[in-house]
């Protein structure tokens, strides 16, 4: 059996994909109220192929508690808050849920730790707290690092079809844990040392957060002197070995836009490259704001209250709002104590935000300027209800003549 500790966006998805291939999953969360919802046959975020296949883990016994189980095998997929003003990563929960499992745990028990943390956790914070309470490892525990890589809005199809890495102190410890993933990821499963998988996750993210860099200093650039970024890229990429990403309003979500100072706080004498690219992407929002500012004079557009951001979540068709490039320009725009712009997300169904909107046609009735920050299918399929007003159209999906890009 195996006990999968946390069921938030990578917990969840991987215990019901286990469990959905045979493996006796039981889950375990601290938080009541997510169990008792999933115990109530709801899931608890949207993604797309989730429900299914919650249904079908279900129907082979999956059991969520907030209990912890005694067993050979926990995966802990716990979260690992940043702190935006260290930007270090903050392993408490990971420490909690490890001091839990051996509460309960059989000697010789594995521990999995899915969770990013920073290159060098394992040592400098699991290890100490295991001898601390008298636990040998690689005797009485052991240690393995599996680090997700899947990606919000297809977690499902990448849970079965990416590569994985599990990093081990035991080559036959890693084998073993590999037998268990092995039962639903179609992918290469490689096992290596824990050093190496807890920096090639952070290396993985921190190459897109470069790539997207370069797409967004190319976007400035063009900017400057009026040329087509879109088109310069699209002919660019026409060469066989390169391959640019898009521009983009900035970089959102929990891994791409933290993952990458992990790198530059550690040596901070040594990653220049990744230092400037972070500074482009959290720069973006205010290059946004700019824009916006410019068009509005163009426009003479005067009043900033006829001005709307759609999008709040940090990218397309997730439900997943976290260090999203929206909340970092209303945060830029609330340091200069201007007034905050009007926000609609079709995924966003609270107030998380001053003059939020829930309607696409009232939002669009009380805005003559839209800025889309995010490329939710919605608006791909309602176009023409943006005929007749003024739009920035930061990820150059938009199709209508009127149309401004960054
Ligand atoms: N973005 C751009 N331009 C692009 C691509 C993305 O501006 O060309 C922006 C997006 O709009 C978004 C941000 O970057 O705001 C990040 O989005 P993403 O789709 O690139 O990645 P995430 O954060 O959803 O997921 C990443 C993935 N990592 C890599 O692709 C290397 C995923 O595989 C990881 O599992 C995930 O981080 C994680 O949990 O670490």
């Amino acid at each position: 059996m195996i006990n999968v500790i946390g069921l938030g966006y990578i917990g969840l998805p991987t215990a019901l994909m286990m469990a959905s291939h045979g493996v006796e999953v039981v889950g375990t969360d601290y938080n009541e109220k997510l169990v008792e919802t999933l115990n109530a046959g709801k899931t608890t975020f949207k993604e797309k192929g989730l429900y299914k296949l919650f249904n079908e883990a279900v129907k082979l016994g999956i059991k969520f508690t907030t209990e912890y189980q005694k067993t050979d095998v926990y995966i802990i997929s716990v979260p690992t808050p940043y702190d935006k003003f260290s930007k270090k990563v903050d392993p408490c929960y990971v420490v909690e849920a490890v001091k839990d499992v051996i509460r309960v745990c059989p000697k010789g028990a594995i521990i999995v730790i899915e969770s990013t943390i920073s290159p060098g956790t394992i040592d400098k914070f699991i290890r100490p707290v295991l001898e601390r309470k008298g636990f040998k490892v690689g005797e009485d525990i052991n240690l393995v690092h599996a680090p997700e890589r899947i990606i919000p809005g297809n977690m499902v199809y990448e849970l079965l079809h990416n590569n994985r890495t599990i990093g081990a102190d035991d080559k036959k410890v890693g084998e073993k844990v590999k037998t268990y993933y092995a039962s639903f990821c179609q992918g290469e499963i490689v096992v290596t040392d824990i050093r190496t998988a807890e920096m090639t996750k952070v290396v993985e993210n921190t190459f897109r957060a470069v790539n997207i860099a370069f797409a967004n200093e190319l976007c400035r650039i063009c900017r400057h002197d009026n040329m087509d970024v879109y088109e310069i890229i699209k002919i660019c990429n026409m060469h066989p070995r390169v391959n640019i990403l898009q521009p983009g309003p900035g970089v959102g979500g929990h891994c791409i836009s933290v993952d990458p100072w992990f790198l530059v706080g550690d040596y901070p004498s040594l990653a220049k490259v990744i230092d400037e690219s972070m500074k482009t992407n959290d720069s973006q929002p205010d290059f946004v704001l700019q824009r916006i500012h410019d068009i509005m004079k163009e426009k003479g557009i005067k009043d900033i209250k006829r001005v709307g951001l759609y999008g709040l979540t940090y990218k397309e068709n997730v439900d997943d709002c976290r260090e999203s490039p929206t909340l970092q320009l209303l945060e830029s725009q609330e340091r200069h104590l201007a007034e905050p712009l009007k926000v609609y997300d079709p995924f966003i169904k609270n107030d998380i935000v001053k003059n939020q909107y829930h309607s696409l046609d009232k939002f669009l009735s009380d805005v003559d300027f839209i800025v889309i920050m995010v490329k939710h299918n919605e608006i791909k399929d309602n176009m023409d209800k943006l005929l007749g007003k003024v739009v920035l159209d930061c990820h150059n999906i938009i199709n209508i003549p009127s149309v401004y890009h960054l």
